[in-house]
């Protein structure tokens, strides 16, 4: 928990204060105080921004960095263990349909719904994606748009490790929608984009090439030998191998991953690019990593 809310806490300064990025040592700034299990941080147009809380609020954080104190949404969610309110995502075109996506744990099952922020409330819209089994753990929850405005999923495998290779299961799954889909006013179909994840903690775009990169926590004891987590390049139609492989034993029948990282002190939060103009070329223990080497001190440098 107290991870999710540093890693919360790194984007709201980022975000808030760019000059703190391009420093080579990073300063620390707290913008907001008082939230509860910050899960998500999405910027709005105006440079607003929407902060969800796992318990099930929606708060605004206002462009001077101020967080307001009434919830622009208050969602019935299920907040055991790792579930309750996680992804959000502003569509493309906020400016002109005011469109926000919610991906949030319910008693019965995961949930992705649109909504629309009308006078400074988030309006229940449409539901979009039901059949996802929710769980006490893996969750997972990252939504973002990627390439083509098209709005990519990533989904746990609810603590039923069989799920990620069930080809009729929506979980352990990275899933896209396209626009016409999360635009529609009827539950979508969602596309399969790669299987076998365990709980994937987010995804990001490398600028320049497009290639898209997922965090995912690997087992921790009651699900197989604790020890690394995995960063994936993500293809269409790829099997990143849970649950029947894991690092380092999975380069035969699955997508290999980029790169591992030793899970027994830290775990990663969702990925982000840094700018390459600031921060210089790869170093050398991040391209040991990408040589896709899992057992090695190299890859214990990613962190
Ligand atoms: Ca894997």
């Amino acid at each position: 928990m107290t991870r999710r809310l540093l890693a919360a806490a790194g984007a709201l300064l980022a975000a808030a204060h760019p000059a703190v990025a391009a420093a080579s040592t990073p300063r620390v700034t707290t913008v907001a105080r008082g939230l509860e299990v910050p899960w998500e941080i999405a910027f709005l147009p105006d440079g607003r921004a929407l902060v969800t809380e796992r318990p099930g609020r929606v708060r605004m954080l206002t462009r001077a960095g101020h967080l307001r104190r009434a919830a622009v949404a208050r969602i019935a969610v299920a907040p055991v263990g790792e579930g309750g309110l996680l992804g959000l995502a502003v569509d493309p075109a906020f400016r002109r349909n005011r469109f926000v996506y919610l991906y949030y744990t319910t008693y019965t099952g995961m949930r992705l719904e649109r909504r629309r922020l009308v006078h400074g409330k988030l309006v229940r819209d449409q539901g979009l994606i039901r059949g996802i089994a929710a769980g006490t753990v893996h969750d997972s929850g990252r939504i973002a748009f990627g390439p083509r405005r098209r709005l990519y999923i990533s989904t746990g495998d609810a603590g039923r490790g069989e799920l990620a290779q069930d080809p009729t299961s929506l979980n352990g799954k990275f899933l896209v929608l396209t626009t016409r889909q999360y635009h529609g006013r009827r539950l979508a179909d969602p596309t399969v984009y790669s299987t076998g994840h365990r709980n994937s903690q987010g995804f990001a775009w490398q600028p320049g090439t497009g290639r898209m990169y997922a965090t995912e926590h690997g087992p921790t004891g009651f699900d197989g030998p604790e020890g690394w987590d995995e960063v994936n390049l993500i293809r269409r139609g790829g099997n990143y191998g849970w649950p029947s492989s894991s690092v380092p034993r999975s380069r035969r029948r699955s997508s290999p991953p980029y790169g591992c990282i030793p899970s027994r002190s830290h775990r990663p939060a969702p990925p982000s690019f840094a700018d390459p103009a600031r921060l210089g070329p790869a170093t050398s223990s991040s391209r040991a990593c990408a040589a896709g080497s899992c057992g090695g001190s190299s890859c214990a440098a990613t962190r």
